[in-house]
């Protein structure tokens, strides 16, 4: 084998390593991420905007953005409250919250926190 044959077939195999490598990190990150998933079974994170609040029907109403987890579009929807809202938080504050379904399959919101 001349050298500069023995040179490229290294330097294809480094690049094959590499490659490896990274597939291996990527493999990682999705392992973790279903990891912390099932950690929390039936809870969908979101951000949005509080839009109102329905205190005697216990409902607030979210412009949310879009949930990748549940495949949802971003929208403006009424959600059961099922925490307590934090007193300082106004309609027209930005929220981060999270989702769960209740028995009857309704959205409830689970915990909600100013952004
Ligand atoms: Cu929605």
């Amino acid at each position: 084998m001349k050298i500069s044959t023995l040179v490229f077939v290294l330097a294809i195999a480094s690049t094959i390593g590499t490659a490896q490598a990274e597939d291996q990190d990527h493999n990682m990150s999705q392992h973790q991420m279903s990891m912390q998933r099932a950690a929390e079974p039936g809870r969908h994170e979101g951000i949005g905007v509080l839009k109102a609040v329905n205190k005697e029907a216990g409902k607030v109403q979210i412009a949310h953005e879009a949930i990748a987890d549940l495949s949802w579009p971003a929208m403006n929807m009424w959600f059961i409250l099922n925490c307590p809202l934090p007193g300082d938080l106004r309609v027209g504050d930005p929220v981060r919250f999270e989702l769960m379904q209740d028995e009857k399959k309704h959205w409830m919101v689970v915990t909600i926190s100013r952004k």
